[in-house]
């Protein structure tokens, strides 16, 4: 066997053609004559899936047997764009499967634009699980993460009409994946409604009390889906399992009998519904039951599944600490803090005590929003009827947990109000992410202003209660190696050329050695010319595919300015095209003279709105009218100095284009509103500069790269919105003309019928500026003043721009797992012996 098995392993030039070859005919039933380019990919694909699963066993049969301490990462969300390419490089196999298939004719490289993107994420958060994984599987860390199998992923947004967002199922499995390995042998069921019993007094695993059954009405089966994840330079290769939701037991044949065939599929479909689709919100929680199911889905078959390996250890219950670690990513699996409170007491009969010492010793809580509408929150009533059991241990937990808080201060009503897991009032709620709190032994941020004000604002009172010392920083980070490496080859192969190795792929602060080219004449220029490539192909990119309507190619020689993520009013998209209006209108008013000083400017968008979300869907609309408005704009010679871009369906895949060709990226949400941002980071690290607030990442940023003196900074700081919004709430202070100008133009009539927008603009100028666009919008247009003059000395720009990337190390996915791995989880790598 061994012997066979290290013969599969080899990638040598023929072992890759034998297996390619084996796939075209035996997997995809296909021959040389009729192989398209998709076919080429998929045998290509499931080639490298070969190799993968070898590592993968052994990186598993290796855990097993050192059984270290293991943490599970579970996220909701794991948004991974395309893996082939991502794959090779990780595992050193990219020159061996170039020149396999060079040599039969096939070019490797262009296969990768077959794969689509498994997109099961909404974007900063779902992007930073899979960027965990990638660094997990880097340093060897025993690390296992959990999801959720969406049938449909992330929607497919197109622009109708050229302004509107409409919305396209995206059915990413239509072709198969070859990246998962369906296991149907791993199946847990998992139970709905019903009813409680034997817990009359309702304290069920109290001295004495007996532990309550809980009898569910529905069952449905959660099967397991694995998908592998190399690490880059080792033999590690972690998993990430993914959940499918399956019919309990095939049909009823007695149903069939009775002639009620229709109702057994109604029923097949209802429990294939759990897992149909990924939730299109983005820091607005949803409230709709079947996304109350899918969160109790996973974290259900989840727990099942590490508490089935804990078994098998033998060890007893006061050992789980030491061998299951669970971070929890956002509230969104928080029941699991129930779940396992429940089997501990109920199906295995601990005391209460004892248990939720033990679940609280496992648990840990990543929060990744302060936006009072984006914390979670369940009906009481709806809990009850689906989970009846759970709503029982939530209240017990609350109840006991009141009394504590009580003790600590006698006779605080108001604080037991506030702190409360439930909230009071015309519906009963269940606030999650209190139950996250209280259920976890830690509660991180993710960028230090977003701890802060975790700590200090959000929960104060927990704080209080806890100590600081329960809420911790880790600053979020990304993977080098998909960023960087993967998304920006020519990029990559300069700085390693530079650094004389590629070291700075597994220890990013081997970065910093770059500040001493900052000002090298070469040095310099090579980096700009790595910049105008990609800003050539970006380019290329939006005359194929974007709806540029006959407008011609865009200019890359002008300065590229880029806002992409999700639309939100706290991301201040609006903000943006509010000053692209005004930069049209001094353009327009301009003289031949002072135009001749302007630096031509290229302003893309892109990003999804949640499809229920009213106001993201009209800055959409605005963005393109006013595109639609400039682009075709008489003034041919305006043209050159001023074009607008909104590039649809925005992606993992697509970032990967756009990150490396921008100038400057927007980042400019209100002060104290974005918890971190990853994006920022991106586009830094491929060496465009910042503009933006001080808010989330956007700070540490400034200050590795050496002070905001390398990057645009203005508006507000956190910790005066406050008193702003107050200010412009009810002292309405004066408007900047340059703003109302800007407002007027649109009211005007000036890019169509402005009756949809008057509402939305009517609103920033009186009482509702929520946002404080208004407020900063002054220093905005002043800012990117700066920017321009930067600009026209593109000397001190590449300085600026070689700096910026330089100070980066910091911002490595690496140094964040390393953090959690420390200060949170108390695990150790676990690097696969060296192989013989
Ligand atoms: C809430 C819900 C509610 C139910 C429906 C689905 C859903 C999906 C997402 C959310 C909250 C998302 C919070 C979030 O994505 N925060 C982002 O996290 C990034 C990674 O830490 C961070 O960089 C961004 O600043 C932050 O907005």
């Amino acid at each position: 066997w061994n012997k066979i098995r290290k013969d599969c392993e080899s990638v040598d030039t023929s072992s890759i053609q034998r297996s390619f070859v084996n796939h075209v005919y035996s997997t995809l039933a296909r021959t040389p004559y009729n192989l398209d380019e998709f076919g080429a990919y998929q045998a290509a694909a499931h080639s490298v899936r070969d190799q993968l699963i070898h590592k993968w066993i052994s990186t598993q049969q290796h855990f097993t047997r050192s059984n270290p301490k293991r943490v599970y990462y579970l996220s909701l969300e794991f948004l991974m764009g395309r893996t082939m390419q991502n794959c090779v490089i990780n595992m050193d196999m990219e020159e061996a499967y170039s020149k396999a298939l060079r040599e039969m004719g096939l070019a490797f490289e262009t296969l990768y634009d077959q794969e689509t993107d498994a997109a099961l994420g909404n974007g900063g958060l779902g992007r930073l699980a899979a960027c965990y994984m990638d660094s997990l599987a880097t340093l060897d860390y025993p690390a296992l993460g959990y999801g959720l199998r969406y049938t449909y992923g992330i929607f497919e947004q197109r622009i109708r009409n050229g302004e509107d967002q409409v919305e396209y199922p995206d059915y990413w499995l239509r072709f198969t994946n070859p990246w998962e390995v369906a296991r149907v042998d791993v199946a847990y069921p998992v139970g709905f409604y019903g009813s409680v019993h034997n817990d009359s007094a309702g304290r069920a695993g109290q001295p004495g009390q007996p532990a309550a059954r809980w009898e569910p009405a529905e069952f449905v089966q959660a099967v397991a889906y694995d998908v592998p994840i190399p690490g880059y330079d080792t033999d590690t290769v972690l998993n990430i399992r993914l959940w499918s939701s399956k019919p309990q037991r095939q049909f009823d044949l007695s149903s069939f009998n009775d002639g009620e065939y229709e109702k057994s599929v109604a029923e097949k479909q209802r429990a294939e519904n759990i897992t149909s689709v990924l939730y299109p919100n983005d820091n607005t929680p949803a409230g709709k039951e079947l996304r109350l199911k899918q969160q109790y889905f996973f974290v259900c078959a989840t727990l099942q599944d590490i508490l089935r390996r804990f078994s098998k250890l033998n060890l007893p219950w006061s050992e789980l600490p030491n061998k299951v670690g669970i971070q929890l990513n956002d509230t969104h699996p928080s029941l699991g803090i129930v779940e396992l409170q429940r089997v501990l007491v109920d199906e295995h009969g601990l005391e209460w005590d004892i248990a939720w010492a033990l679940v609280q010793r496992v648990y840990a809580y990543t929060n990744h929003t302060v936006l009072p509408e984006a914390l979670e929150c369940w009906p009481v009533s709806l809990m009850e009827r689906l989970l009846p059991r759970h709503m029982r241990i939530i209240f017990d937990i609350n109840l006991y947990f009141l009394r504590s808080v009580e003790q600590r201060f006698p006779g605080d009503y108001e604080r037991l109000r506030r702190m409360s897991i439930i909230e009071e009032g015309h519906q009963q709620m269940v606030r999650m992410a209190y139950l996250a709190v209280v259920g976890s032994h830690t509660v991180n941020g993710v960028a230090r202003i977003h701890s802060d004000l975790v700590r200090s604002k959000l929960f104060r009172d927990f704080a209080e209660f806890y100590g600081d010392d329960k809420f911790v920083n880790i600053t979020n980070g990304i993977t080098p190696r998909r960023w960087l490496h993967v998304a920006n080859p020519q990029l990559s192969a300069l700085i390693t050329k530079r650094l004389g190795s590629n070291r700075w792929l597994k220890d990013l602060t081997e970065l910093s050695r770059l500040k001493a080219f900052a000002d090298d004449e070469d040095f310099q220029q090579e980096w700009r010319q790595v910049k105008r490539t990609r800003k050539e192909s970006l380019a290329e990119y939006i005359q194929k595919h974007v709806d540029t309507a006959g407008e011609g190619p865009v200019n890359s020689e002008a300065l590229f300015d880029v806002q992409v993520k999700r639309i939100h009013e706290y991301k201040r998209q609006l903000m943006n095209i509010l000053g692209v209006v005004h930069r049209y209108l001094r353009i327009k008013e301009a003289s031949a003279e002072e135009r001749r000083d302007i630096v031509p400017r290229v302003f893309i968008f892109g990003g999804k709105a949640a499809p229920g979300y009213h106001t993201a869907k009209l800055i959409i609309k605005l963005i393109n009218r006013v595109k639609n408005v400039i682009n075709a704009d008489p003034d041919a010679e305006l043209r050159k100095l001023i074009r607008v871009v909104y590039i649809p369906n925005y992606s993992v895949t697509l970032a990967e284009r756009i990150i490396p060709a921008s100038d400057i990226s927007e980042h400019i949400s209100t002060a104290g509103t974005e918890a971190s941002g990853t994006s920022n980071m991106k586009f830094v690290l491929n060496g465009g500069l910042l503009i933006g607030t001080r808010d989330g990442a956007n700070v540490e940023i400034a200050e590795h790269i050496g002070g905001w003196d390398l990057a645009f900074e203005f508006g507000a700081k956190a910790e005066e919105v406050d008193d702003l919004r107050n200010k412009v709430r009810y002292l309405r202070p004066e408007i900047h003309p340059a703003f109302r100008r800007v407002v007027e133009a649109i009211k005007s009539g000036q890019f169509g019928d402005s009756s949809p927008f008057v509402n939305m603009l009517d609103r920033l100028v009186s009482d509702g500026d929520y946002y404080l666009i208004t407020v900063d919008f002054p220093s905005y247009p002043e800012a990117q003043e700066r920017v321009d003059a930067a600009y026209k000395d593109q000397k001190k720009w590449t300085r600026m721009s070689i700096e910026n990337c330089a100070g980066m190390g910091f911002f490595s996915a690496d140094r964040s797992v390393q953090d959690y791995a420390k200060k949170i989880w108390g695990i150790n790598p676990c690097p696969p012996p060296p192989s013989k």
